[in-house]
């Protein structure tokens, strides 16, 4: 009876090597599954561990990682989070593997693994995020709408407890994937390389000329180069704003310093409303990349 699940479950506590072992686990699945998309499932899983995150309010402390409660309807059907069931299946067969990871720390493992192994910087990881039932599901409307600019982009995350150089620094994570018109209504990747993290993102922002695309689709522009790139309206607030302006400025002539922003804000949004307070003492945890 030694070996029963209940049991294991109650004495066993996780160490870095055990986090280690899921991270790697991930990054295997992530390099098996490459016919999907540009050949990764790196940036729906980024995607993914921001919808969890993203919709923390600091003023009632709600939402936010802790609770994974995008498991459940109605978060799951909220048209924000469309097409990321893919990135939840994606991750299945390791909950399954490690039943002794709460699914919030997983999806957010997920997304820390997924920016490491695209080449991107190291994000310290501290676990301890509690799985919460259907009744913690926030209302829909906390996560960024596209079509919207500049002010709509300060009040949502101004809420999350963000300022302007974070909300550009994250807004770089838009040089991963790409818009699904069967998701998002949009369609098309950022930059030609989305797969890796770079500040191309802003190079292109700045340094391209951008056009609203002629199309019966949602109100986006294309690059008039190639005319096989896209920006949204939010992303294109990012240069029309003075202020945002010259983060993007910073971000495009320094990629250095991009990535040890967007490390530290990326951080700070996957621990929104998370209480750590029972196992911070052993600091946060640096995963090896699998490619290092
Ligand atoms: Zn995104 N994002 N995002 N984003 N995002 C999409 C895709 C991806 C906005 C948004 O409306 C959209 C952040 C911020 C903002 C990623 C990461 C992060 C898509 C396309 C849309 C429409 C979805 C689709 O059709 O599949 C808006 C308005 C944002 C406000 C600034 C932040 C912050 C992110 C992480 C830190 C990523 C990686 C993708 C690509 C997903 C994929 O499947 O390829």
């Amino acid at each position: 009876l030694s070996g029963s699940a209940g049991e294991t479950k109650g004495i066993f506590t996780p160490k870095f090597e055990d986090y280690q072992k899921v991270y790697n686990a991930i990054a295997e699945r992530l390099e098996e599954k490459e016919d999907y998309d540009d050949g990764s499932y790196g940036p729906v899983l980024v995607r993914l561990a921001w919808h969890c995150s993203g919709t923390y309010d600091k003023e009632t402390g709600t939402g936010g990682s802790n609770g994974a409660t995008m498991r459940f309807y109605p978060e799951s059907g909220h048209g924000a989070n469309a097409g990321l069931v893919a990135a939840r299946d994606f991750l299945e067969p390791i909950k399954q593997k490690f039943p002794w990871i709460t699914y919030s720390d997983l999806w957010i493992l997920g997304g820390v693994c997924a920016i490491q192994e695209m080449q991107g910087p190291t994000i310290p990881y501290r676990p301890g995020r509690m799985d919460k039932d259907m009744g913690a599901c926030t209302p829909d409307g906390r996560l960024p709408d596209a079509k919207q600019g500049n002010k709509h982009l300060r009040d949502i995350f101004y809420r999350m407890g963000f300022n302007d150089q974070e909300i550009v620094a994250l807004s770089g994570a838009h040089a991963l994937g790409r818009c699904h018109s069967t998701r998002s209504g949009f369609e098309g990747p950022w930059t030609f390389s989305p797969t890796v993290v770079t500040n191309e993102y802003f190079k292109l922002l700045l340094d391209e000329k951008w056009t609203v695309k002629k199309w019966d689709g949602p109100k986006q522009y294309e690059d008039m180069t190639s005319k096989s790139l896209m920006m949204l309206p939010t992303d294109m607030a990012l240069v029309s704003d003075k202020a945002f302006k010259q983060w993007v400025q910073k971000y495009a002539k320094d990629e250095a310093l991009f990535f040890k922003d967007f490390s530290t804000v990326v951080t700070k949004l996957f621990e929104l409303g998370v209480p750590f307070a029972e196992t911070t003492e052993q600091g946060p945890m640096v995963f090896k990349p699998t490619t290092a």
